[in-house]
């Protein structure tokens, strides 16, 4: 059959603009058109292409979404190696690795450096041939991997077809596949709903999408790619360094990280190590840490390799975060507000350059779920700097006799019922302030740095007060005597006088201090405060009902509910009083009147140089009833822009936001 020319023109004019809205959205994270559009476009392709088959080409963007399944995958042999990469676990082992080098190139110059982070997910070489991607294949042993085109076909970021037309003949490109970590936690969300196990992490669901035989699976999962080396590529190197020829690959449509950097010498190594060790957290994709390579290939050149791996390279890595131990204990914990926790007490173990006795182990339901038992060996995960966490145990190594974990019925401190709701996954001790545990906790919430902030008054003192019977409530701090505390362990005379020090300034607080001090559940910091600017007063506050405080700013029905009830036990207002009687005090807030909140309910981005400081202006709009955020976005309706201000004010008028300059912003706050 022949095709009509119009229509010849037509599909090829489809797949330039859907290549190119693909590379725009997936290569770039910077979408030109809607959803729609795009849907549009590809749905008017497959229309042509069905009405003529033989417009279907391989590289053609509706071929992405599988093929058949195959009976197993065929081998590759790579004719440049994927070499591995040599590990460096301390400062001191690249300060050594930079010596090796500058020693074999025999200069004492600073080596120019190519670093970016190291993903943990599977090394790929793509071959391209007069720019269509022909094959992707595993990296095996290195020299011999798996044929997994098409399933490589199915990543929406990896082009069928290179952009531009200066791209050599044959071109091999090598990167990591990886699954993106909300695109992980989607799948093993969905994988759970349906009572699959789902991944145990990123890397594994990676490996595991695209072993699949049906590429109709891997076409369902998140995977992307970034690129970072080079194979087989007619006519030699693309250019003189390792960034410029990276530089390339980007021109041709292949995604790179936007974390590479060339770094200077062996001390912009290991600030670049640190920064991204900060950033880790925040990245959407694992690493494990990061690559650093000599960026002029004529040195990479004069370096050769090793074994298998270049001379040229390493990857410094994050210390592992994850390690075995055994679990001797589940104590049971009680909060301030009698939540029952569960606690591992471990045998110590190092997990990244840290000792780790204790983990939690959040509720009863995860630990059933895990099913992790008294004996079993575990593995711990420490993550940044938050509370290390059991992940799992091995069933393998169970000790016979391990037993099932049992929450207990009774309050492990005060002996009270332990009740748990069925709505909540937590248990509580139903003792109240009978608890001492519980007293325990509402005083050190009261003493922390965030609530009263009284210096000294750390934990370990408070346990002793409180099982000593010498406090029972915050307010009882403040009648603490010298000669009492002097006697208490690890206390002399001088440390005792300075807590009463302490006590005394802690008196002069703020009023969203006091409120959040005062240990109302769900009432952090920030509803403590609003409840603060709002009411103004204890008294408006305590005389509120749960209808009026969900008018706060956001307080809603639950947190609206607790503090009710938290004025409406006597014990709490004879504290309260306590502490007034004392001489806590802060200074009055000026509850602002409706009349004065004009700019309620509008939203200010502020930018660029302005005459006064930028907390100023954004202290007058709140006043005004405004909300001041940092990025712009369609629910903008001011910018304040002064000099220099950048991408921001560039972003506001392509939405079409209101600019104001400081004598327009003037002009509306004093309207
Ligand atoms: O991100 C990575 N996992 C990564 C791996 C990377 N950014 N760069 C790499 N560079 C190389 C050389 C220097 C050999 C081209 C690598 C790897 N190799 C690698 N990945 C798996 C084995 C080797």
């Amino acid at each position: 059959m022949t095709i009509p020319v119009a229509e010849l023109n037509r599909a090829a004019e489809l797949r330039e603009q859907i290549n190119l809205h693909n590379y725009r959205y997936y290569v770039l994270d910077d979408p030109q058109v809607p959803d729609s559009e795009y849907d549009r476009l590809m749905r008017e392709l497959q229309t042509l292409e069905s009405k003529y088959p033989t417009l279907i080409t391989p590289e053609s963007p509706t071929q992405r979404v599988g093929a058949q399944p195959l009976e197993g995958f065929g081998e590759v042999h790579h004719r440049v190696p994927m070499l591995s990469l040599d590990n460096a676990f301390s400062d001191q082992e690249m300060i050594e690795f930079d010596r090796r080098v500058r020693d074999r190139l025999g200069t004492e110059g600073l080596v120019h450096y190519m670093a970016e982070p190291k993903l943990d997910g599977l090394a790929i070489s793509l071959r391209y041939e007069k720019g269509v991607l022909v094959q992707a294949a595993t990296r095996g042993d290195g020299s011999q991997g798996e044929d997994v085109t098409q399933n490589v076909r199915t990543i929406a970021s990896v082009p069928l077809l290179l952009m531009g037309n200066d791209w050599p003949d044959l071109l091999e490109v090598r990167g990591e596949i990886y699954m993106p970590l909300a695109g992980f936690n989607q799948l093993n969300m969905l994988a759970q709903a349906n009572g699959d196990k789902g991944f145990a992490n990123p890397r594994n669901a990676a490996a595991g999408s695209l072993r699949q035989l049906d590429s109709r699976i891997t076409a369902q999962r998140p995977l992307a790619m970034y690129c970072y080396g080079f194979g087989e590529i007619a006519g030699g190197p693309l250019a003189e360094t390792q960034s410029d020829s990276i530089q390339r690959l980007a021109n041709w449509g292949l995604r790179i990280s936007p974390e590479m950097r060339v770094v200077e010498g062996v001390e912009g190594c290991l600030d670049y190590y640190r920064q991204i060790g900060e950033r880790r957290a925040a990245l959407d994709y694992d690493i494990d840490g990061v690559v650093f390579k000599v960026d002029s290939l004529k040195q990479q050149q004069s370096l050769g390799f090793v074994s298998r791996a270049p001379r040229w390279a390493i990857a410094q890595k994050f210390p592992a975060q994850e390690e075995m131990t055994r679990l001797l204990a589940i104590d049971i914990q009680v909060g301030r507000t009698g939540a029952l926790t569960p606690v591992a007490r471990l045998e110590p173990v190092s997990v990244a350059g840290v000792t780790v006795t204790n983990a939690t182990l959040h509720n009863e339901d995860e630990i059933k779920r895990k099913d992790i038992r008294v004996g079993d060996t575990v593995i711990i995960r420490r993550a940044g700097d938050v509370i290390p966490q059991v992940v799992r145990s091995i069933p393998t190594q169970r000790p016979l006799d391990a037993e099932p974990f049992q929450m207990p019925d009774h309050c492990p401190e005060c002996d009270s019922d332990v009740i748990r709701d069925e709505s909540e996954a937590v248990a509580r001790c139903s003792g109240g302030l009978f608890c001492p545990a519980q007293r325990r906790e509402a005083i050190k919430h009261f003493a922390a740095r965030r609530a009263m902030d009284i210096e000294g008054l750390g934990d370990k003192l408070v346990d002793q007060l409180v099982t000593q019977d010498l406090i029972r409530t915050p307010a009882d701090l403040y009648q603490l005597e010298l000669t009492v505390l002097e006697k208490l362990e690890r206390m002399g005379m001088k440390s005792a006088e300075n807590l009463l020090k302490a006590l005394e300034k802690s008196k002069q607080t703020t009023f969203g201090r006091f409120l959040f001090a005062l240990g109302i559940r769900e009432v952090g910091e920030t509803t403590a405060n609003s409840l603060a600017n709002y009411y103004g007063s204890l008294d408006a506050i305590m005389q509120a009902d749960a209808e009026a405080l969900q008018q706060v700013p956001d307080v809603g029905p639950i947190v609206a509910e607790h503090v009710v009830t938290f004025f409406r036990q006597p014990h709490n207002l004879e504290v309260i009083q306590a502490l007034l009687d004392s001489g806590i005090s802060w200074a009055p807030i000026d509850v602002p009147d409706a009349a004065s909140q004009t700019l309620s309910g509008k939203t200010f981005v502020i930018t660029g140089t302005l005459s006064v400081p930028r907390e100023e202006i954004k202290q007058r709009l709140v006043m005004r009833g405004a909300k001041v955020t940092g990025s712009v976005s369609k629910k903008t309706d001011y910018l304040v822009a002064g000099e220099e201000a950048g991408s921001k004010r560039t972003k506001a008028e392509g939405l079409g936001i209101t600019i104001l300059d400081e004598t327009q912003l003037d002009a509306l706050l004093d309207e």
